[in-house]
């Protein structure tokens, strides 16, 4: 680029003084030097800047105990909402947190696997558990009124929403929800929001680079 530069100052210095070269050159000359000196744009939307989030929840155990992101102090936490008839995206998530936890090996104990329903009418803490459970007995299912649990998931910038066809039974309904995973530091901070679909791989990575980075402090 440097070179690049070079050039450009160059061919200015010896372009003929007419109008017509200046402005031709000028506006070339433009973008190189901006492609020179600029910083890259960012392009992130406000949701997925770090410290707006202020991820907190007091919902309810499957043994019907209260919970609160403080109740892990000490642990790091990775959390995902979603349902229990969720067709897809929901298990293949658990099936990433099962993953996840097999690369972590012994640094999975560090690390608090939580799924949170957005359908606290259907997912009473019975069924979370059982749910969970068969993916990975480590990841706790919680839920709570649906107050409660709106207020965690709009903490944690998780949108959902009852959908349901025109004349379907009130109870005949599905989800819409926000997919991926938000990683908590172990003082319950937002540290990270992992995309669906990233490989479980990848996810493990960067959850043992914080480990580490924690332990070194
Ligand atoms: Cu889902």
């Amino acid at each position: 680029m440097k070179l690049v530069s070079a050039l450009f100052w160059l061919l200015i210095a010896v372009s003929p003084a007419s109008s017509a070269g200046d402005t031709v050159s000028g506006s070339a000359g433009g973008k190189i030097v901006a492609a020179d000196t600029a910083p890259p744009p960012r392009h992130l939307p406000a949701a997925e800047e770090p410290a707006a989030l202020a991820p907190r929840y007091l919902l309810m155990d499957p043994h019907g105990r209260a919970v609160t992101i403080d109740d892990f102090r000490g642990r790091f936490q990775l959390v995902a909402f979603g349902f229990v008839s969720c067709p897809d995206v929901c298990p293949t998530t658990l099936l990433e947190f099962k993953h996840i936890l097999e690369h972590l090996g012994d640094e999975a104990k560090r690390l608090q696997p939580i799924f949170i329903t957005v359908d606290p009418e259907r997912d009473t803490a019975a069924i979370l558990r059982e749910y969970t459970a068969a993916f990975d007995a480590r990841i706790l299912g919680l839920t709570g009124s649906p107050q409660l649990v709106r207020r965690a998931a709009d903490s944690f910038r998780i949108q959902y929403e009852k959908v349901r066809e025109p004349g379907a039974a009130a109870d005949n309904y599905t989800m819409n929800h926000t997919a991926g995973m938000v990683f908590l530091d172990r003082q319950g901070r937002f540290l990270a929001r992992f995309a669906y679909a990233m490989p479980a791989t990848e996810i493990a990575a960067r959850i043992r680079a914080a480990m580490t980075a924690d332990s070194a402090r």
